[in-house]
């Protein structure tokens, strides 16, 4: 007879934190979310972890270069999508670790034959009003001026008016040599009075820009997460599949954890890709595994190797796998399930490999709840596409601006489909995920310290200063339906109904 579970199937909304006893030390500002991001033994310390308990999606509508940076920068990681060819995606790996800190390659170049059309289109997609001009478009190319929102007047100019007759051209623009420092470059900025500075080499080619606010930013980024060198912390994804040829070029390329991407991952096809890992790479390579969604797939992973281990089936924003095939698990049952396992082998084996909750996270206090029930971080991709940094386009819809984010097994990135067990790509004969839009909610760095504001207060609120301690401390109850109606504004009429307390 078919095994059935005891617990139902709940979600992170069904449940609530109750307050528990906070003393005075129980402030925000004593907060620590320092969270482990790989294995490690008793009495050692996991070899990465990050300042924040937060990872971006392994998706191609979230997880691009610039979004990997700003992630960094505000001490999370994330995971460069594996759905494109791996010499692609290493060198977007590559591009996060050559990257220097306050020096941006623009993601926003043009060409001199382009047109005032051309530029005001970019800047409604990407937000940019400061657009460098090379020979061939190409972010460092030969450098030939400048675009910035003083050039033109949308009023007056016509639409068709080359960029070459209104741009700065390169003679007339201050430009620095690839090296001098950041701060002589903030020198040069101010001195100048000028708001963007090109890098340019001694063949003339545009090697990246420095902008004032970048420089004033980065005085102002205590928590970046960097690796020995000092370079931005970055993961990627990669397949059960082409991991013999792509594995080596993300490592070549400086990738500092990798993580197998499936839908479904309590299979033998992790095991022999962690075997290949560790067969070619010994322990030096890190790998995450999954997903799973009990604590029998959880040891599995968890024996077969993996670094982390990632919980979640169905539960992502745009993901339809359980309408499709009938499998998943409320996400906060998995969840629940998949730590008091880790517990378990930790208590057993000594071996403490942290959690990954992946998907799901509507609200904020969401992220405090999953934290809570015991994940060690977080796997967010709607969150994360809404940013100006991921790498979708911004369009306005109806008077709004929104950004687009498609799921990983939709008809839009099924060509690399990551939901197929091993087998050709002709095999996956159905959806899995959706396309869609998601409101546009402004820079990464704004959104993540709000969203964490919230989480340090409850922590607060639950007597807790670490993430460990959230887990030892918190408690948890199940609503009813009734008390959900009773949690939002309830039998008043709103002054203001766009009102809004959370992200939606
Ligand atoms: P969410 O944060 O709720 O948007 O969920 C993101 C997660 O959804 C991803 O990290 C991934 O596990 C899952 N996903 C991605 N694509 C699809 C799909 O097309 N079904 N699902």
């Amino acid at each position: 007879m078919a095994m059935f579970f005891k617990e139902e199937s709940h979600t992170f909304s069904e449940y609530l934190l109750v307050p528990g006893y906070s003393s005075h030390v129980n402030i925000p500002a004593n907060v620590s979310l320092e969270a482990p991001l790989v294995r490690y033994k008793k009495g050692e310390q996991s070899a990465i972890s990050m300042h924040i308990p937060l990872v971006s999606s392994i998706m191609q509508a979230v997880s691009g270069t610039r979004l990997a940076i700003a992630l960094a920068q505000q001490g999370g990681i994330s995971f460069i999508y594996g759905s494109q060819a791996p010499e692609s995606e290493a060198q977007m790996v590559r591009e996060v670790k050559s990257y220097k800190a306050g020096f941006v390659v623009s993601d926003s170049t043009l060409t001199p034959d382009m047109c005032l059309a051309d530029v005001l289109e970019l800047k409604e997609r990407t937000g940019h009003t400061t657009m460098p001009v090379t020979e061939n478009g190409l972010p460092q190319g030969r450098f030939c001026g400048i675009v910035t929102s003083r050039d033109y007047r949308v009023s007056r100019d016509d639409p068709n008016k080359p960029v070459r007759e209104f741009m700065t051209p390169a003679n007339e623009c201050v430009t620095a040599t690839p090296d001098t420092s950041l701060k002589e470059c903030n020198d040069i900025i101010w001195e100048k009075k000028i708001n963007a500075l090109p890098i340019v080499d001694a063949k003339g080619n545009l090697s990246s820009l420095v902008f004032r606010k970048d420089y004033d930013q980065h005085k102002s980024r205590p928590d970046e997460l960097l690796d020995e060198h000092k370079r931005y912390v970055v993961g990627a994804g990669i397949n059960t599949r082409d991991y013999a040829e792509r594995v080596p070029l993300l490592i070549e390329a400086g990738a500092d954890v990798l993580c197998i991407d499936s839908s479904e991952g309590y299979s033998e096809w992790q095991k022999l890709t962690i075997d290949w890992i560790r067969k070619n790479y010994g322990e030096s390579v890190k790998v995450g595994a999954g997903n799973v969604v009990d604590g029998e797939g959880f040891r599995y992973l968890a024996n077969c190797g993996a670094d982390f281990v990632k919980v979640g089936i169905g539960g992502g924003s745009i993901c339809i796998t359980r309408e499709q095939k009938g499998i998943g698990r409320g996400q906060a049952s998995a969840l629940i399930d998949v730590c008091r396992a880790r517990d378990e082998y930790y208590k057993e084996t000594g071996i403490y490999v942290p959690v990954c909750s992946d998907g799901g996270i509507v609200y904020d206090y969401h992220m405090t709840l999953a934290l809570a029930m015991g994940a060690d971080f977080l796997m967010l991709g709607r969150y994360f596409a809404r940013f100006d940094e991921s790498p979708t386009r911004r369009l306005n819809v109806n008077g709004s601006y929104v950004k687009e984010y498609w799921g990983e097994g939709s008809a839009r990135a099924r060509n690399w489909a990551r939901y197929d067990l091993g087998g050709s790509k002709k095999s996956l004969s159905f959806v899995e995920g959706v396309d869609s839009y998601v409101p546009y909610a402004g820079p990464l760095k704004d959104n993540v310290e709000n969203s964490l504001t919230k989480v340090r207060s409850t922590m607060c609120n639950c007597g807790a200063l670490t993430l460990q301690e959230l887990r030892e401390k918190a408690r948890i109850t199940l609503v009813s339906s009734t008390s959900l109606v009773e949690g939002g504004a309830h039998d008043v009429i709103l002054k203001d109904s766009s009102t809004d307390i959370n992200f939606r």
